[in-house]
């Protein structure tokens, strides 16, 4: 039987999410939303969709956030999004008004559950969650540095008319100015990308990454980005249901790597069943380690 995944905010990125969860055959869906029919609406649509590609998958809709009970993973993707001229701190009071709540519902209705946050600001609302579902530190992690990550090795895939299945990167930190490229992380057919390209542009590529999401927002307008974010979201839960300890970025809560305590940011991770089976120590330059602590002096910030 497949296992249960609830995504509570039926939106952008929590449908498309859905649906691409559901292409893939690896999870029943359930969503939530508040607003009155959204979800009922889009599970029905997606249930359809499915049946087209042949797929036996549950979807279901509801306001009821009692419906995620017995869910194996919740995608907390409820909130405000960014408009142009927005920076993703914007919505802090907002969205933490809303995921607060939502936390006590995924500790009350769904106890067992691997919490996934993708609500901006995120570094601050997956610390939230933790706080509020008293839930290990393995079991609650935040969406950002596979979307970061995704980010770069398409712009650097792009530039160098290669397969981005050759590129590999690592993005850590904050989901926001404060982010960290690990430059030797860059690789290229397992060569480092400073033999493919001068510094400048290597530069440029690493900003346009850090400024991704507002090149999109601008573009779009009424909306952020949705369908790599919705992949950075598979990408994780696929790594849980599957138990394939693969590493990658995750916003997790530190508990003294890299020098840091008691902040959710973005390091590398090893993801099995439980969620994080362990926090990975990459090495850094003293000016990436100096700016994961920036990073960490802002998030504590707003979390104050
Ligand atoms: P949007 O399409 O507006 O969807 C948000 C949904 O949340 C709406 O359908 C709302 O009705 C619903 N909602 C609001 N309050 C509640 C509640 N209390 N319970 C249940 N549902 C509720 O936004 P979106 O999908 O584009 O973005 C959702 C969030 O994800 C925003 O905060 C974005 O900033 C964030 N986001 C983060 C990333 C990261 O990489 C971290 C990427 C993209 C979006």
């Amino acid at each position: 039987m497949l296992p249960t995944v609830t995504i509570v905010g039926a939106g952008q990125v929590g449908a498309t999410a859905a649906h691409l969860l559901l292409l893939k055959g690896l999870a029943n869906v359930v969503l939530i939303d508040v607003v009155e029919g959204l979800a009922a609406g889009k599970s029905l649509d997606l249930l359809q969709a499915a049946a087209i590609e042949n797929l036996g998958v549950a979807v279901t809709g509801s306001t009821d956030y009692a419906a995620m009970a017995g869910s194996r993973l919740v995608v907390i993707t409820a909130g405000l999004a960014r408009k142009p001229g927005m920076s993703r701190d914007d919505l802090l009071a907002a969205n933490a008004n809303i995921v607060g709540p939502i936390a006590d519902h995924v500790a009350r209705f769904a106890p067992q559950a691997v919490v996934i946050v993708v609500t901006n600001p995120l570094d601050v609302m997956t610390r939230l969650v933790l706080q509020r579902t008293g839930f290990p530190r393995e079991r609650v992690l935040g969406m950002a540095g596979t979307l970061d990550t995704g980010r770069l090795r398409a712009f650097v895939a792009q530039r160098l008319a290669v397969s981005p299945a050759s590129v590999q990167a690592m993005v850590l930190g904050s989901h926001g100015d404060l982010m960290v490229c690990v430059k030797d992380s860059i690789r290229v057919d397992g060569t480092a990308v400073s033999q493919r390209l001068p510094a400048p542009d290597v530069d440029q590529l690493i900003t346009r990454t850090r400024d991704g999401g507002a090149e999109i927002v601008s573009l779009l307008k009424s909306s952020s980005a949705y369908y790599a974010p919705a992949g950075g979201i598979v990408q994780m839960v696929t790594a849980i249901l599957r138990d394939t300890h693969e590493i990658m970025p995750a916003c997790v809560c530190l508990e003294g790597e890299y020098g840091l305590r008691e902040v959710c940011l973005g390091v590398p991770v090893e993801l099995s069943a439980r969620g994080v089976a362990r926090v990975v120590e990459q090495p850094l330059s003293p000016q990436e380690r100096e700016a994961l602590h920036r990073a960490a002096e802002q998030v504590r910030t707003q979390l104050k």
